[in-house]
């Protein structure tokens, strides 16, 4: 029987991940963590209004990833004690945390995802991979919480193909081309500072916010050293826990204080983006 700590994983939580490729609800943030974090994204989110109104949420991706390279405050959420603690469990004492991405819903907006396999197109083996879905508002169905059908990551990759719908959230609108057997899917429910925690194979996806509250979360992917992505060129990521024997990763330093993804590190943050997607793109 394994003794836990308080955030580390129980044996039977660990058991249920491996069984079904995903764990949820998991608590992270407090609630003191989760009120700043949310000021600071919606001050991100002010400050890039321009851009955005400008973007298909198919194209937010410039302004909406790897914000964890260049903002101390999201670096603060990837490498949170409790994040990682369960991440360790399921992946062992050496992680990177390699792409980020935030996923927006608001009130109203059209944007869904559609159902896909992260697996099929990060180029990333072998699959040591785990996203924790981090909430910082209330996600259940009727804002459009994540889904996903458990036990997928076990069978065979399903067929993907990109539709471009502008508004997928996914930047090439991938989805999966058979049919998902929507009975089975399950709503990941989260409280804000909750987070789920999903496999690099498992189907999953989300409905448009058709609710009065946004939903609002972080996706970190959490990868171990020895992973190796197929890319033109070597991916980044910032070592969170333990030690990198591989080398297989560009390593980057913590952010600065004052990079905010805008001003003096809008250009780098830019650069980070496109080459992080340079590997993801790939076919
Ligand atoms: O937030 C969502 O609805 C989808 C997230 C997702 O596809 C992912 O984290 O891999």
């Amino acid at each position: 029987m394994t003794i836990a700590t308080p955030s580390r994983l129980l044996a039977e939580q660990q058991r249920a991940f491996e069984r079904d490729g995903y764990l949820c609800p998991v608590p992270a943030l407090t609630p003191d963590e989760v009120q700043r974090h949310l000021a600071r994204y919606t001050d991100y989110v002010a400050r890039n209004k321009a851009r955005l109104d400008a973007l298909a949420p198919s194209q937010k991706f410039q302004v909406f990833s790897e914000t964890h390279f260049v903002m101390p405050w999201v670096h603060e959420i990837v490498t949170h004690p409790r994040v990682l603690d369960a991440v360790e469990s399921l992946l062992g004492p050496n992680l990177l945390a390699w792409n980020t991405n935030w996923f927006s819903k608001m009130p109203g907006e059209k944007t869904f995802v559609s159902w896909h396999q992260d697996g099929t197109y990060w180029n990333l083996t072998p699959p040591n991979v785990v996203t924790a879905w981090v909430a910082l508002t209330p996600c259940d169905a009727t804002n459009g919480c994540m889904r996903v059908i458990p036990g997928t990551h076990t069978r065979p990759a399903m067929p993907q193909r990109e539709t471009y719908n502008p508004d997928n959230a996914l930047s090439r609108g991938q989805e999966i081309a058979a049919k998902v057997d929507e009975s089975q899917a399950v709503d990941l429910r989260l409280a804000p500072g909750e987070m789920s925690l999903h496999h690099i194979w498992i189907v999953h996806g989300s409905n448009a916010n058709t609710g009065a509250v946004p939903r609002i979360g972080l996706a970190i992917r959490y990868v171990r050293p020895e992973v190796v992505q197929d890319s033109p060129a070597k991916p980044m990521a910032i070592l969170v826990r333990g030690q990198d024997k591989h080398g297989n990763f560009e390593l980057l330093p913590p952010p600065r204080p004052r990079g905010d993804g805008a001003g003096d590190t809008a250009a780098e943050h830019a650069a980070i983006v496109e080459r992080i997607r340079a590997g993801i793109l790939k076919k």
